[in-house]
């Protein structure tokens, strides 16, 4: 009697709570869809910014001071989830629905590594907003990023695969719940799928990939390589007439 009851009202707790994005990123997986994120640059934003049609909205740059404001603004424009990929402390804020709280796995700068967490850690934790550990592995795409102009971090090339899949092993170890690919905003060539597919097989937790993807093709063989979520930022930004092209191609998908 007491099994059926108490396994009742667990369902009653796992019907009522809410699900966080992580679950929604993990359901997704699970079922083989894929996601479409736009990142929007606070630094970049206008009225005229689309936001509708896609699986969710990443907010954050190298340098912008802060994104409150903008997240308010992506918030009337969609219903999907905002998401903060902060570049820097002051880009906090808790009106977004989640923050990826990242770790930069191939610095070796502790002012990278692990200042801004600390630095951060009383303002998230009192804000209650989800957060989720996210190991960030910087690639080269052929050209000096932001990040690596900005952290002095070195990009790991991408013909050298073992050490990318190793550090993405580690960020899994280490309790990350996500990994994200970064060929760097602007990149000349995205993530090799190979890449892609050699993380993915020693990977469980979702894998995201941006940073250089302009043409549907891309985009679709890195998901075919076993990314989870592809971000894009750049491409959007200079020819918002090409988010109708990725939002109908992959409407099957995600
Ligand atoms: C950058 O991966 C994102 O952090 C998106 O890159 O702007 O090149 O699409 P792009």
């Amino acid at each position: 009697m007491c099994i059926f009851f108490c396994n009742f009202v667990a369902h009653l707790v796992l019907l009522t709570k809410k699900m966080t994005i992580l679950d929604s990123i993990s359901q997704r997986r699970k079922a083989g869809r894929k996601m479409l994120v736009r990142l929007i640059d606070p630094e970049k934003f206008d009225g005229n910014t689309r936001c509708d049609g896609f699986s969710m909205i990443f907010v954050g740059g190298s340098t912008a001071a802060s994104t409150e404001a903008v997240v308010e603004a992506v918030r009337t424009k969609t219903k999907a989830p905002v998401v903060l990929f902060p570049g820097n402390v002051g880009q906090f804020t808790p009106k977004a629905d989640a923050l990826l709280f990242l770790t930069l796995m191939n610095s070796r700068d502790p002012l990278f590594l692990i200042e801004p967490q600390i630095a951060a850690a009383e303002a998230v934790a009192a804000s209650g907003i989800e957060t989720i550990p996210m190991g960030y592995i910087l690639l080269d795409g052929g050209r000096q990023s932001a990040v690596e102009r900005v952290t002095g971090c070195k990009a790991t090339a991408q013909d050298d695969e073992d050490e990318i899949v190793r550090t993405a092993i580690a960020a899994e170890l280490m309790g990350k719940k996500l990994v994200y690919l970064e060929a760097g905003s602007g990149a000349k060539y995205p993530v090799k799928p190979s890449i892609i597919t050699a993380v993915r097989s020693k990977l469980h937790v979702p894998l995201i990939v941006g940073g250089g993807i302009r043409t549907t093709e891309q985009l679709a063989a890195a998901f075919d390589a076993g990314a989870d979520i592809g971000v894009i930022g750049n491409l959007f930004e200079e020819k918002p007439d090409e988010i109708e092209r990725f939002v109908t191609t992959f409407k099957e998908r995600i």
